[in-house]
């Protein structure tokens, strides 16, 4: 599995899935999701909505994946992510790392062969990107084999960029 790293907006990547740094709810949000549900259109919040009524009546759990129509976006599926809340006293990375193995899972069953990720839970969950960077890596370094062959992380600021590269470097 090829890792890409580009600076810019999930919204605009031309791949088979993008992934959405959701929250439980699955009904829309601020940051990555604000912004995919904006371009994307409604379509993306009525299949929410169903998903909510039929499969997650209590909410997605942290560190699952669930897919729906990427509506407008040039992508084709949303893959929705609940990353974990950065916690100073509970060590949280394995629901992190779950998050991305998760959606892996998912963008196999789909069969995308190109996957892009934002840097989950470093906007609004507070989790510092050093951190977060190096359990995103390692957990695609370490997920079980599908057909994804390319990971696309969509970093969203210059500085994002280059810990992401960095951490690539030093991982691998
Ligand atoms: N493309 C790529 N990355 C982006 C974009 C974009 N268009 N917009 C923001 N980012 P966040 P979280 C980056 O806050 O921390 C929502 O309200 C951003 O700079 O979007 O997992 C949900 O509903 C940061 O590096 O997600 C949840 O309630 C990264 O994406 C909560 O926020 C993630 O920031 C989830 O918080």
């Amino acid at each position: 599995m090829k890792i890409v790293l580009v600076e810019g907006d999930i919204t605009e990547q031309r791949v088979d899935a993008i992934v959405n740094a959701a929250n439980s709810s699955l009904m829309g949000g601020g940051g990555v999701d604000g912004a995919i549900h904006r371009r994307g259109g409604p379509e993306i919040l009525e299949e929410c909505r169903a998903l909510r009524a039929s499969r997650y009546g209590r909410g997605l759990p942290t560190g699952q994946a669930v897919a729906t129509t990427a509506g407008r976006l040039p992508a084709r599926w949303v893959i929705h992510t609940v990353g974990p809340v950065h916690s100073r006293s509970e060590d949280r990375s394995h629901l992190l790392a779950s998050c991305y193995r998760e959606s892996l899972v998912v963008a196999d069953a789909l069969g995308a062969g190109t996957v892009a990720f934002p840097a989950i839970s470093t906007g609004i969950y507070r989790w510092p990107v050093e951190d977060a960077a190096r359990i995103a890596i390692t957990a695609i370094r370490q997920a079980a084999p599908t057909v994804v062959e390319e990971v696309r992380f969509v970093l969203f600021s210059t500085a994002a960029y280059a810990v992401f590269d960095s951490a690539l470097r030093d991982i691998g």
